[in-house]
């Protein structure tokens, strides 16, 4: 009798799910190789429109039907990687969200922590956050449920989170933006004997550190971009931990652009799965060094890039280091 191979044939979907995974590292590689060439050149525009550029260019080689959930904003103000943007090669049908340089300024000042950074999530599995402040608080993983709320005041977060890590107030670090408008949050972490990491930009990295012990964070706190918030939680979807968020409005017009978005709620607390939901895959390369990923080295005809590329479904944390020849590799790629 023939023999049918149709048996053996992988479920729908899969062999497609697991490689994607690994492709976006290509696609965060591709737009951190970019970046790269304005760190420390003082031009944090062009450094981001780099990144931005070569990040589009290389999701046309990824096998996808992508839809931008969070993105470079609104169509008329963004000329790529906007909102509601279609990108992709064709493949399953999934919800992207990019930001192809998180730390401009970082960058263009040639601090550290900046990286490129996209998630991907099924159909829907993003919060479409508009591009407002979001007030955040984040712990690592293996805490007990709820032992800390965006409700309840830094000091009684910082009793509860040493108390369940079995350790000293004075133990624990608290990661903030260097905001004047994070004083008084700071003032109270303090006062109640916790130390302070204060980060120049690029709170992606400061909520992730929470899950990654060698950084020393504890407790990330305060408030930052609301798109950086759902990457965020897409990153601790897949790495542990636990997250909220709430939108922060300004004005009645955010008010009215958040609804327009699917918030409806102005007041809602936002979870982790209520940011990013369902089977989530995260992936960053590193611009300029920092606590999670090393920057981007260049040498003759080449770089050499380092990526953390992660996925909810099976909880894997990958480290991926590029060797890069420019010689050799394809256009799209090459910075
Ligand atoms: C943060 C940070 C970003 O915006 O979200 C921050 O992660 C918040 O806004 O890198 P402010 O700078 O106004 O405080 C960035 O710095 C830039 O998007």
């Amino acid at each position: 009798m023939a023999e049918t191979h149709a048996a053996a044939a992988p479920p729908p979907g899969m062999v497609v799910d697991r490689n994607l995974a690994l492709e976006l590292v290509r696609v965060t590689e591709a737009a951190a190789l970019a970046a790269s060439r304005w760190m420390g050149r003082g031009d944090k525009n062009a450094a981001d429109g780099a990144a931005v550029d070569a990040m589009r260019r290389a999701f046309d080689t990824v096998a996808i039907r992508g839809t931008v959930v969070i993105g470079e904003g609104e169509m008329d103000e963004a000329p790529m990687l906007y909102i509601g943007e279609r990108i992709g090669l064709g493949g399953p049908e999934v919800d992207i969200a990019v930001d192809p340089l998180e730390g401009t300024s970082i960058t263009a000042k040639g601090g550290p922590n900046a990286m490129a950074v996209v998630a991907l999530a099924e159909k829907g599995g993003f919060l479409h956050a508009p591009d407002i402040y979001m007030e955040k608080l984040a712990v690592g993983p293996g805490l007990p449920p709820g032992v800390v709320d965006i409700d309840e005041a830094p000091e009684k977060n910082l009793r509860e989170l040493a108390k369940a890590k079995k350790v000293e107030i004075a133990d624990l670090v608290v990661c903030l933006l260097d905001r004047d408008r994070h004083k008084e949050k700071i003032r109270a972490c303090r006062a109640a004997g916790a130390r302070i990491m204060l980060i120049p930009d690029g709170d992606v990295s400061g909520v992730v550190a929470v899950s990654q012990p060698e950084t020393g964070v504890d407790m990330y706190l305060g408030s930052g971009g609301a798109p950086e918030g759902v990457l965020a939680a897409a990153a601790l979807r897949c790495i542990g931990g636990q997250m909220q968020g709430r939108l922060l409005f300004e004005n009645d017009e955010q008010v009215a652009r958040a609804r327009e978005m699917g918030c409806t709620d102005p007041n809602r607390k936002y979870g982790l799965e209520d940011m990013a939901h369902g089977d989530v895959m995260f992936a960053a390369t590193g611009v300029t060094t920092g606590a999670m990923l090393r920057g981007v080295r260049r040498f003759a005809g080449g770089a050499i890039t380092h990526s953390i590329v992660m996925r909810s479904k099976s909880g894997t944390v990958r480290y991926v280091e590029g060797h890069h020849n420019f010689a050799t590799k394809p256009r799209a790629f090459v910075a």
